[in-house]
């Protein structure tokens, strides 16, 4: 690695550790390219994709239902635009800052490159916490988020959409108070509702990216998802489409989780528990320990905040797909999937494995995708949204997933293509970046100094 680049970086942006991670994880593995291609070195592209192109931050004052002024934070990392508008979701949650928001744009970068379709890098959303507030305190929130973020967006220039604590309802409030400031509708948000410029399994396409993904790993081993035990982590919308598609496939999911802690259902969470599940994550809003009054055989187990490992990944299982949020799992939760004889790790979050954790999986033989491949899936029919939008068409449900599956296969290919050629066999977290590396590097040498 360039250790002199990471400690530059490192010096730049001293008290963000996340986004640090980001970049250390990436520069590990991108030295070969930069070694192929020194002129990428001398042109600083390193240097210069760990720096924001623009880094917006605002006030967002808004009045509560008692009638008490709140103030939150909001944020734009416009991070690369060298290939495509800048393009990344929106996050909600307590723990949002710079260094979460620059690494999930930093993030992004690559896994949009790796779709195919021209989109830049970007990432947004606020420290505002959805949990607890009413419809009106949400409407609220948003159109006094949107009131500033639209003087920043365009369906030309930068597209957001959802993430953490953003879904369907935050996104309808956003794109109405964009519309009405404007006074336009246009595609400038993905993840719309259908019936207003939404595209049929943008719902779906980041968990069900996820599992095509995963088939797609078991199958060069002459393996497949049917008859595998599956250990899934969060309950929101990456979670609940992966335990979908796991159960499409012939799989069995055995966990889901939320914030307070996570449940085991030996038995499986099987179509009907799902639709359970959905309903009270999305419409009730309650918590995943109400799955076991509703299903007594299956047992919760509380997080403890203090524990230094998640016995979560300590559950004897053959495939693993985190899918609550970054660093969820360490290097003592991978030693454990090693120990109870995991065979494949898929990321549906960002970064939920730290670097210690990747490097006792790889050097295990266990067979890891990193999210901005394997979770390319929901930016990937962002895309697909984004398209209809500029043709003014709608596109069938089995006309996008022909495309989601497309895109997840080539992703796969690629990763494993370019890991071969820089002497990486099987290294999907090799070719990932090189691969999101080198199409970005080139469209920015080809753009000059800007
Ligand atoms: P949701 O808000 O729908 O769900 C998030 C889930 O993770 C909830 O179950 C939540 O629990 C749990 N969670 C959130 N923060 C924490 C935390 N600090 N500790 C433990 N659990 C936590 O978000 P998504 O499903 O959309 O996103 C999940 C992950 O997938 C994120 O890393 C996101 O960046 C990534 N991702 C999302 C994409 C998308 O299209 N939505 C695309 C690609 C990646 P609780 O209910 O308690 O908050
Ligand atoms: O992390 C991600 O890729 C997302 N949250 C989806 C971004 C998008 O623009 O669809």
């Amino acid at each position: 690695m360039d250790q002199a680049l990471l400690d530059s970086i490192k010096q730049r942006n001293p008290y963000e550790p996340e986004f640090l991670q980001a970049v250390e994880e990436v520069l590990t593995t991108i030295k070969p390219a930069l070694d192929r291609f020194p002129e990428y070195r001398k042109l600083r592209i390193p240097e210069r994709l760990a720096e924001p192109e623009r880094q917006i931050s605002f006030r967002v004052t808004w009045l509560d239902d008692q009638g008490d002024v709140q103030v939150n934070r909001g944020y734009r990392i416009q991070m690369n635009s060298a290939i495509g508008p800048y393009k990344g979701g929106l996050r909600f949650h307590p723990s949002v800052n710079v260094s979460v928001l620059k690494f999930l744009a930093f993030e992004q970068i690559f896994k949009n490159a790796l779709t195919g379709i021209p989109m830049g890098g970007a990432k947004g959303g606020s420290d505002f916490d959805p949990k607890g507030k009413s419809e009106n305190e949400i409407m609220k929130f948003c159109q006094a988020f949107m009131s500033e973020l639209s003087r920043h967006i365009s369906h030309r220039l930068d597209v957001p959409a959802g993430d953490i604590g953003v879904g369907g309802r935050e996104i309808g409030y956003l794109f109405g108070a964009y519309k009405k400031i404007k006074n336009e509708f246009t595609g400038v948000f993905t993840g719309k509702g259908i019936g207003w410029g939404g595209s049929l399994l943008r719902t779906e396409a980041t968990g069900y990216g996820l599992i095509y993904f995963a088939e797609n790993m078991l199958h060069t081993r002459g393996d497949s998802i049917k008859g595998k035990t599956c250990l899934v982590s969060g309950s929101g919308n990456v979670a609940q489409y992966a335990i979908e598609k796991i159960n499409k496939m012939g799989g069995k999911v055995i966990t889901a989780s939320d914030s307070s802690g996570f449940i085991v259902d030996e038995e499986g969470i099987d179509k009907q528990k799902l639709e359970y599940l959905k309903d009270l994550k999305n419409n009730r809003r309650g918590r995943i320990q109400e799955y076991v009054q509703k299903y007594p055989k299956a047992v919760y187990h509380t997080s403890e905040a203090s524990a230094d490992f998640n016995p979560l990944w300590n559950i004897k299982a053959d495939c693993a797909f985190p899918c609550a949020t970054q660093n969820e799992i360490n290097e003592k939760d991978a030693n454990n999937l090693v120990k109870n004889g995991i065979r494949l790790l898929g990321e549906g979050a960002n970064m939920p494995v730290s670097i210690e954790g990747i490097h006792i999986l790889q050097d295990n033989g266990i067979m890891y995708a990193p999210g901005k491949a394997s979770n390319a899936g929901g930016v990937g029919t962002s895309g697909l949204e984004m398209t209809q939008n500029f043709m003014g068409v709608n596109w069938s449900r089995e006309e996008v997933d022909k495309q989601l599956q497309h895109i997840m296969k080539t992703i796969h290919d690629t990763c494993l293509a370019v890991a071969n050629e820089y002497g990486k066999p099987g290294n999907y977290l090799v070719g990932a970046n090189i691969a999101g590396f080198l199409k970005v590097a080139n469209a920015m040498k080809a753009q000059g100094m800007v």
